[in-house]
């Protein structure tokens, strides 16, 4: 196996044994071959749309796909099996209707060369046959220049945070077929295009069709759940039995706390989960309690200390351990071997009664390992009208700066560096959070100016577009001609590929002075960091009072 596309990486290099996050090698080859898969539905998906033949199965297999392959998603080999075997029907069903379509339409037959991803066949489907075809297609397989593989993976894993959005958003039910057009166009071009400039393009094209993937689930969240309001969360605990939600789906919750409604049992948000309490939709439900625990590295312990049942909707899922494994269950695309699994809607709901009949037979709530309230719920929607309050309290010199201090948590040691910074920024500044990075600070008490707090939390990874939308009226407001002249600092902390995506998403907006941390990604080559550095100023983050005062004079 060679995995690259975290963080967390092997020694900065890569996993070559086993993933660090327990990724173990027959998934990640099966990974291997799936994301391979994909770029042969895409083949055959970007041409018959040049004829008008548009394939929504296919278009979905390639966004789910994408998703499963994300870090701390999916670990169960069975399933990647599964995906193949069902991919491979779609790619051929939509190699045959283009070719069919082709003839049609130009009474000639398609003449153009077939990559080997568009065409191969196996004698059978069996997990051996399958990692014996995934050995020869993984990241290190071709014989290409290494800055032109650096772009290409980079645009993958972006393309993979993207697919996140796009699913999430068709969840409910929205869709944008420039899109799924996109990805496909992208996905395709990642097998044939070899020259650096020309995949240096496809990563900033990705960055900047990525933004309207972000508007997309921010409208679909929104117009389902309204707008996020300013909410105080409580982090404590009520007696009674209690079912643990995390990851990213809203609808998951949704269904849940329509399922769990009069039968006495609670529901606590964990993880990415936790800004579902600032919707005005979730406040409806008496047993929605608050948020229990921290980000998902933590989860080991609080799983334990919960007692109840747990349901994963999306990453981060860490290797469960015997003791509380039973009470776990996975949903959508996450797996874990020999986990129970709640399928997909058959109908309008997914059925979380087996989740709820273990939690009543459990009977007990979780221990408490918290207690108070914070603030969350300062979303797109509530930013933007505290616009003109904001600019004038900046005007009158009561805020110097802000600092974007978005993204994800990891694990290790390193990640102290964003509470350090927390705590050290001038009483003046302003934190604008979102992603599970937030759990590095959001229980400080950093107080607040004017009523306003100093963090102001937007919700999960998925809601940066917030800063990216408050960016940009700010600009307007004070008449700047970019983002890079506002008094807005970016330190932003990467773990898995949807970070990537919001990093290349920024990139493509121009935004430069780019802090990124606790290390650079090790897909990144080192000319291709010259460019990056070059051209957007982007910089690993150091030592916290060196970087803060940098920032602080906008550097
Ligand atoms: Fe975190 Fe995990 Fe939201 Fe990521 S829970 S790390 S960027 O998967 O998705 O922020
Ligand atoms: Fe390693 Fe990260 Fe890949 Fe897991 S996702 S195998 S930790 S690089």
């Amino acid at each position: 196996m060679f995995c690259y596309q975290c963080e967390e990486t092997l020694n900065g290099k890569g996993c070559t044994k086993v993933g660090v996050c327990g990724k173990k090698d027959d998934v990640a080859t099966l990974q291997d071959l799936l994301i391979y898969t994909l770029k042969g539905i895409s083949f055959w998906a970007s041409r018959s749309r040049k004829l008008g033949l548009v394939d929504e199965k296919a278009d979905l297999a390639i966004i789910k796909g994408l998703f499963a392959t994300v870090t701390n998603v999916n670990f169960d080999p069975s399933r990647f099996v599964e995906y193949i075997k069902e991919d491979l029907e779609i790619r051929d069903n939509l190699k045959e209707k283009f070719l069919n379509a082709y003839k049609k339409r130009y009474s000639k037959d398609f003449k153009e060369d077939i990559p080997d991803c568009a065409n191969w066949k196996l004698k059978d489907f069996s997990k051996e046959t399958l990692l014996s075809k995934g050995a020869d297609v993984g990241i290190l397989s071709d014989k290409i220049d290494e800055d032109v593989r650096s772009l290409r993976e980079f645009m993958i894993i972006s393309l993979k945070g993207m697919a996140a959005y796009m699913d999430h958003a068709y969840i409910l039910g929205f869709k944008d077929d420039e899109l799924f057009a996109f990805v496909e166009e992208a996905l395709d071009a990642s097998v044939r295009i070899k020259d650096v400039n020309t995949m240096f393009d496809y990563v900033v094209r990705t960055g900047k069709v990525g933004l309207k993937a972000m508007e997309l689930l921010d409208r679909a969240n929104t117009s389902h759940y309204g707008n996020p309001e300013p909410t105080m969360v409580n982090i404590g605990v009520r007696p009674g039995p209690a079912i643990l939600i995390s990851g990213h789906d809203l609808k998951d919750l949704e269904d849940l706390l329509d399922q769990t409604k009069g039968t006495g049992v609670n529901v606590y948000t964990h993880g990415e989960m936790l800004p579902a309490n600032a919707y005005p939709y979730f406040k409806r439900y008496d047993n929605l309690v608050g948020n229990y625990g921290n980000s998902w590295w933590m989860q080991n312990k609080e799983f334990e200390s919960f007692n109840g049942p747990i349901i994963m909707t999306t990453n981060c899922l860490t290797p469960p351990s015997e003791s509380y494994k039973w009470r776990v269950f996975t949903t959508g695309l996450v797996g874990w071997p020999e986990v129970k699994h709640i399928p997909d809607r058959t109908g309008n709901q997914k059925d979380f009664s087996a989740v709820i009949k273990m939690a009543l037979e459990i009977g007990k709530g979780p221990t408490q390992i918290e207690s108070g309230k914070i603030p969350i719920g300062y979303a797109r929607n509530t930013v933007l009208e505290m616009a003109d309050t904001i600019t004038q309290m900046v005007r009158d010199g009561k805020i110097k700066r802000f600092f974007v201090l978005s993204g994800c948590d990891g694990r290790f040691k390193s990640r102290e560096y964003y509470t350090t910074l927390a705590t050290k920024l001038p009483k003046d500044t302003v934190i604008l959070t979102s992603g599970c990075a937030k759990y590095r600070y959001n229980k400080l008490d950093l107080g607040q100016i004017e009523g306003l707090p100093r963090i102001l939390d937007a919700g999960q990874c998925n809601d940066s577009y917030t800063w990216i939308a408050t960016a940009s009226k700010l600009a307007e407001i004070f008449g700047a001609e970019s983002v890079n002249d506002l008094p807005i600092s970016f330190d932003l902390a990467w773990y898995e590929q949807k970070a990537a995506f919001i990093l290349n998403v920024l990139l493509s907006l121009g935004v430069k002075n780019i802090r990124l941390g606790p290390t650079l990604p090790a897909f990144v080559s080192p000319n291709i960091l010259n460019v990056l550095v070059e051209k957007f100023q982007i910089k690993p983050n150091g030592n916290v009072d060196t970087d803060l005062e940098m920032m602080m004079q906008g550097k």
